[in-house]
């Protein structure tokens, strides 16, 4: 393996290979776990990452249905971004607001770069409001919105005081902002926080009160989720942000119990959560039929209810019955097989659950911009230092509520959910659950990518959308494990079946074994170009 690490690095730069070496780790009992991360991407080379702003109003923003997200910047931002990633979203009757389709831009031209664009972004408002009527209208800011000074705020707050019973804010999500997506994270946890969160100080219905933080509502994930949470008796106030409402999120502080799937997107507001109004949060992975019982479970043992516990055995029982028996179907051609993940933020974490079921190794994953706790676990980030781009994403000032705080359990009783395996606000991150001698690369090049593919010939690449025809064309299938690749739902006990069965598929087929690539077809049909031209 450390012949691999050098031959990735091989063909860069002496100062590059020295930066990038940082980010590969051999997972090996032997070796330093610490890895580089959410640190900035050398210019020049091929990364899967995108934008602070698609961090903010693409991932956390833009799954609640009633919130009207006004995207100010130039049309492609917004286009871009309109529908791609798939968050499914449910209202409940066919009156209730559903912005979710609608793609809403200030459609920004240079003479606003050069006058300014304060008034077209109030005018935008005015006529949106004037069509909609929205509860909500969140204003994202794109990069020339950052460069040109337009102070978003500002014109929230002025709207915010003109129009009737409609709360309007911004976010300064300009795409420069941090070093990718997860700085919109962190800037959409603080807005929600400052201006939502709160607001519905109503007591819901429900003995068993929860929210879902991290959860997406991705080819319909949400709802296999909440089916299951249901079936429990457990109440769902709301998730962050799949499939969610306006009036959820502004109730939201009002449960028991925060479980957070995504961490690295949304464990400020967990945070945030538990230091204002005394909420704590435990980590949860819904991907994999096993994590999905052991979450469940542990979710029980917090509220440490007989009935609820055994009624979540009961669905636990009934529904593990069901995802065997497709196991068994799936696994006799699946296992043995290898697997690489290179994704987001924390699918590259949870998604090993799943091969692990099948029977398949997992020897390459990393994150594109997740943080070293997301890799190493929670108890480092006293070590992780703090540089110029983390610093200027602001870091709230949150105090215990004065009314409204009050701590769920005791530290006794902390304790004691501790010893029985239900350890409350800590996340251990991906490193601890992967096998020795495996990979752990952060921020990943297309380049590394290509010769980590070279070098062991996964039956199964995971990524995004930018890799998957180039990876296809080296003859290995590539699972989107964003987009699902039009599939889904792939959470909770009925996402587990659908995953074994395309990943079966994909595996055991040789389309893609049998098809040329362009430049292998130019190879062969004109040898006398190769040198010039592959
Ligand atoms: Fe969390 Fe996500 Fe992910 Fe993410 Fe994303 Fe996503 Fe992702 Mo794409 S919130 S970190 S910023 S699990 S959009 S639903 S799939 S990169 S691994
Ligand atoms: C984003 C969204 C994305 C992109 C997916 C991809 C998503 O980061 O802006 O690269 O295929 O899940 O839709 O992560």
């Amino acid at each position: 393996p450390s012949e691999v690490k050098e031959e990735l690095l091989k063909k860069y730069p002496t100062k590059v290979a020295k930066k990038r070496s940082k980010s590969i780790v051999l997972n090996d009992p032997d070796q330093p776990k610490e890895i580089q991360a959410n640190i900035r991407t050398v210019p020049g080379i091929i990364t899967q990452r995108g934008c602070c702003y698609a961090g903010c109003k693409g991932v956390v923003l833009g799954p609640t249905r009633d919130i009207l997200n006004i995207v100010h910047g130039p049309i492609g931002c917004s286009y871009y971004a309109w529908l791609t990633r798939r968050n499914q979203t449910k209202p409940e009757t066919a009156e209730e607001a559903n912005y979710v389709p609608y793609c809403f831009s200030t459609d920004m031209q240079e003479d606003h770069v050069v006058f300014g664009g304060e008034k077209k972004l109030t005018k935008a408002i005015e006529e949106a409001y004037e069509i909609f009527k929205p509860k909500a209208i969140a204003i994202h800011s794109t990069c020339p919105v950052g460069l040109i000074g337009d102070d978003v705020h500002a014109v929230a707050r002025a709207m915010t005081a003109k129009l009737e019973d409609c709360n309007v804010f911004g976010f300064s999500c300009e795409g420069y902002k941090g070093v990718s997506q997860s700085a919109g994270h962190h800037i959409a946890n603080n807005g929600l926080f400052k201006h939502v969160v709160g607001k519905d100080n109503t007591v819901r219905e429900g003995k068993f009160r929860i929210n879902l933080l991290g959860e997406y509502n991705i080819g319909g994930d949400s709802f296999e989720l909440e089916r299951l949470f249901e079936e429990c008796g457990i109440t769902l106030v709301s998730t962050y942000s799949g499939n969610s409402t306006y009036l959820d999120l502004m109730n939201s502080h009002m449960v028991d119990l925060n479980l957070v799937m995504c961490h690295r997107s949304i464990n400020y507001i967990g945070e945030m959560m538990e230091t204002k109004y005394g909420v704590p949060w435990l980590k949860v992975n819904f991907i994999g039929a096993e994590s999905t019982a052991k979450s469940l479970r542990k979710m029980a043992e917090y509220f440490g209810d007989e009935e609820l516990k055994a009624k979540v055995e009961e669905v636990c029982e009934r529904e593990l019955a069901k995802t065997t028996a497709a196991l068994a179907a799936s696994k006799p051609k699946t296992e043995g097989k290898l697997a690489m993940l290179f994704v987001g933020g924390s699918r590259a974490h949870h998604y090993q659950e799943l091969f692990k079921e099948l029977g398949m190794k997992t020897i390459a994953a990393g994150y594109e911009f997740a943080h070293r706790d997301d890799y190493e676990g929670r108890e480092i980030i006293p070590n992780i230092k703090i540089d110029a781009d983390s610093k200027n994403i602001e870091e709230l000032k949150i105090k215990p509520d004065e009314e409204l705080y009050k701590p769920r359990k005791t530290a006794e009783e902390i304790e004691a959910l501790k010893a029985k395996g239900v350890e409350l606000g800590e996340y251990k991150g991906m490193m601890p659950d992967m096998a020795e001698h495996t990979f752990v690369i952060d921020d990943i090049s297309q380049y590394e990518s290509e010769k980590l593919i070279e070098i062991y010939k996964p039956d199964v690449f995971c990524a995004g959308v930018k890799e998957k025809y180039v990876i296809q064309k080296m003859g290995i299938p590539l699972k989107q494990l964003h987009s699902y690749d039009y599939g889904g739902p792939y959470a909770g006990f009925e996402g587990a079946i659908n995953f074994y069965k395309d990943i079966e598929r994909m595996v055991s087929s040789r389309i893609w074994k049998l098809i040329d690539a362009p430049w292998e077809k130019a190879k062969k049909e004109q040898p006398e170009l190769t040198a010039t031209y592959v």
